[in-house]
């Protein structure tokens, strides 16, 4: 093989792997502070578990349905993402108010953090996200949350760079107004893993939980460059 063909095939390589686009779909049970949590199993409804650190409602309806893991899709650190959402969720099944990808109240939520995994202040019920490294979270330092209500970060910024473990806001992943143009988040330094999922709890404050009565999902689909 001469050196001018080998080239020109690592150069296609790395071109066809620098964009890619991922279809997820995130229940709203996917509680995004189970996020790399592999020392936790979540149990039954009705049954308990010591190391399950998620609030649950103090009843069963049988309408109700598990917690879930939310979903992942790989990085480094650098690289932006983007990202296209439909879809909604009733965060208390049966009701008639089913919540967009940008969330309910915008300043509605105020949540803790769990194990690793900041806390969120912001719109309820958004689409959120978090990055991580390849280790658990709950072997990690919980870093400080970030503030999406209108008087901090908003939900209108053009470009985030949250830190590993810190839960951020991606709403319909655009910064609304009627524009066209997509928010940029970028992966921190040691990011392997980006997960999307939901922020709940009781009043979407406090500490995270109460994810039993989620129905729905947003339709999320994520370029990474
Ligand atoms: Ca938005
Ligand atoms: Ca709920």
């Amino acid at each position: 093989m001469n050196m001018y063909s080998s080239n020109a095939t690592d150069r296609r390589i790395s071109l066809r792997n620098f964009k890619k686009t991922y279809n997820l779909r995130v229940r709203g049970t996917d509680a995004i502070f189970l996020a790399g949590r592999t020392d936790v199993t979540i149990p039954q409804l009705g049954r308990s578990s010591t190391n399950f650190p998620l609030l649950r409602h103090s009843y069963i309806r049988s309408d109700f349905l598990s917690e879930t893991v939310p979903k992942s899709i790989p990085t480094r650190a650098g690289r932006a993402f983007t990202f296209r959402t439909t879809g909604t969720i009733d965060f208390f099944n049966g009701s008639a108010s089913r919540y967009i990808p940008d969330g309910g109240v915008p300043n509605g939520s105020n949540l803790f953090g769990l194990g690793g995994i900041s806390g969120y202040r912001g719109a309820e019920g958004a689409l959120v996200g978090v990055f991580l490294s390849a280790k658990n979270p709950a072997t990690q330092a919980t870093p400080r949350r970030l503030n999406f209500t209108s008087q901090r970060l908003g939900l209108s910024f053009e470009q985030l760079s949250p830190k590993l473990g810190q839960v951020f806001f991606i709403g319909d992943g655009r910064p609304g107004n009627g524009s066209d143009r997509q928010q940029k988040f970028i992966a921190p330094p040691g990011a392997t893993r980006l997960f999307v999922g939901i922020a709940d709890g009781f009043g979407f404050d406090g500490l995270p939980g109460a994810y039993e009565d989620n129905d729905g999902a947003y339709r999320v689909v994520i370029t990474r460059r």
